[in-house]
């Protein structure tokens, strides 16, 4: 009995001892597995983690119309880096070249036959479903910051944590003093800026959200008119000559074709001059952006795109402002800025993509369905690297628009060699035109024997975009 109770209160003591020391071992133990934990779910965390989205939109901005497209004088360094980091796209384009209906197309991924919002009168249904309502239900943080210019009563837009926009002038907005509805609050702007306006709120909901995905659509009213660059930049290009400007596009230029005040009235030089200050100063807006972003740290899960609604004309075939099926009209600036998706910076795509692109891209980015109604196709694999070809041609579409503006319905298929245009209800003839020797579209092939090999292809191709159009 002593024996034991000696063996006891040996075992005792022994068990005491060991007791000691495995407490210190499974402490040691648990703290290590707990940190290894901790940090294998951090690293997981980040590694899982749904990058961010900012989309930057502007206004009227001549696809060419930045440093790094070789425009002789014009400064855009911060879209010049965006390109030298990240990735452009060569062949961008609009479906319909006019503010509302682009609009609409980049915000739901459809054509503007589809979304109902075919003009700059056609109100916006808000039964359309917005990529941003698809983020919000996708776990992101959200936000519509800018120009919304759709027709009809600002809706109450679903899916949006913040919608700061401005219904002034008919949702033109103005450059300065713009009144803003924050909220659904209109705000009076005195002294504001809007381009620096609508970037400070934007950089102010990057900041509140920079823990969460988010998914930004800043939207701005510049380059559109009227050219209102800010104090400082308003003489900056006053030196400069206008000379690589197609002809139409000096002085009597605008007599012809009906455009008398784009030429003449309008004196496009001095209008010129500022529509490319404006463009400087929305770089210097696009730069604020992207630097807050790099000072938080989260640049490079962020995505950042850079496009605009609709192409510009300026003087090209006698023609100011947009809407026309030509080049210049059709095509907009695309650039990618996405340090973790882009495998190699400083490159160009010749990938035909489309605003309707927009939408389904922001999607797959998120890893969320892209639903089947959307006329769009992502162009995430493009941006990470894949060899792919999305499409060879597109359908573009214009509904007549309303007086002033005399350009009729259109209805045009855009392949990488050719344009074939029709006009509905109208005396104007189809045209067609070999994009490649005849990037200006000045020699319409119709009743050519070059024209003559390709029609018919096209005619078949263009029925079949109608057919969709008017019949789903
Ligand atoms: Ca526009």
């Amino acid at each position: 009995m002593k024996r034991f109770c000696a063996n006891r209160e040996q075992m005792d003591s022994q068990w005491r001892g060991l007791s000691k020391q495995s407490v210190k071992v499974l402490f040691i133990l648990v703290l290590v597995g707990i940190s290894f934990h901790f940090f294998t779910g951090i690293v997981q965390a980040e590694s899982k983690k749904k990058p961010n989205v900012v989309f930057i939109m502007s206004d009227d901005h001549r696809w060419n119309h930045m440093g790094f497209m070789g425009h002789p004088w014009i400064q855009t360094p911060n879209m010049d880096r965006m390109a030298k980091e990240g990735l452009v796209f060569n062949n961008a384009f609009c479906t319909t070249s006019l503010c509302s209906p682009s609009r609409a197309s980049f915000v739901t991924g459809q054509y503007a036959h589809k979304h109902g919002v075919t003009n700059n009168i056609t109100p916006w249904d808000n039964k359309n479903v917005t990529v941003l309502e698809l983020m919000k239900k996708g776990g992101y943080k959200t936000a519509f910051i800018g120009k919304w210019h759709m027709p009809g009563h600002l809706p109450k837009l679903r899916g949006v944590d913040r919608f700061i926009t401005f219904t002034a002038k008919t949702g033109q907005g103005q450059h300065f003093d713009c009144p803003l509805i924050i909220d659904g609050v209109e705000t009076q702007r005195k002294g504001k800026y809007l381009g620096e306006d609508l970037t400070d709120f934007a950089i102010e909901f990057i900041n509140k959200e920079k823990d969460n995905p988010f998914c930004l659509y800043l939207s701005h009213k510049a380059p559109h008119g009227p050219f209102k660059p800010p104090p400082e930049l308003k003489e900056l290009y006053k030196d400069k000559n206008i000379d690589h400007l197609p002809k139409w596009a000096h002085r009597y230029a605008g007599m012809c074709d009906g455009e008398i005040y784009g030429g003449v009235l309008w004196n496009a030089e001095a209008q010129y001059k500022k529509y490319c200050s404006l463009i400087t100063s929305l770089d210097q807006q696009v730069g604020r952006v992207v630097d807050e972003l790099e000072r938080l740290g989260i640049a490079d899960n962020t995505i950042v795109i850079y496009s605009t609604d609709n192409g510009y004309f300026f003087g090209d075939k006698g023609h100011f402002d947009k809407r026309w099926a030509y080049e210049p009209s059709l095509r907009i600036p695309f650039i990618v800025k996405y340090p973790a998706g882009i495998k190699k910076s400083g490159i160009r795509s010749d990938e035909m993509i489309l605003n309707v692109d927009l939408a389904p891209t922001l999607l797959d980015l998120a890893g969320l369905p892209v639903p089947d109604n959307m006329d769009g196709k992502s162009i995430l694999p493009i941006i990470e690297g894949k060899e792919i070809t999305l499409r060879d041609a597109f359908h573009y579409e214009f509904f007549k628009d309303f007086p002033p503006y005399t350009v009729p319905g259109i209805d045009a298929v855009r392949t990488n060699e050719f344009l074939y245009i029709e006009y509905n209800e109208s005396r104007m003839k189809p045209e067609l035109y070999n994009i490649i020797k005849d990037p200006e579209n000045i020699h319409n092939l119709m009743e050519t024997p070059e024209g003559a090999k390709v029609l018919p292809g096209l005619k078949i191709q263009l029925e079949e975009y109608k057919r969709r159009k008017h019949h789903g």
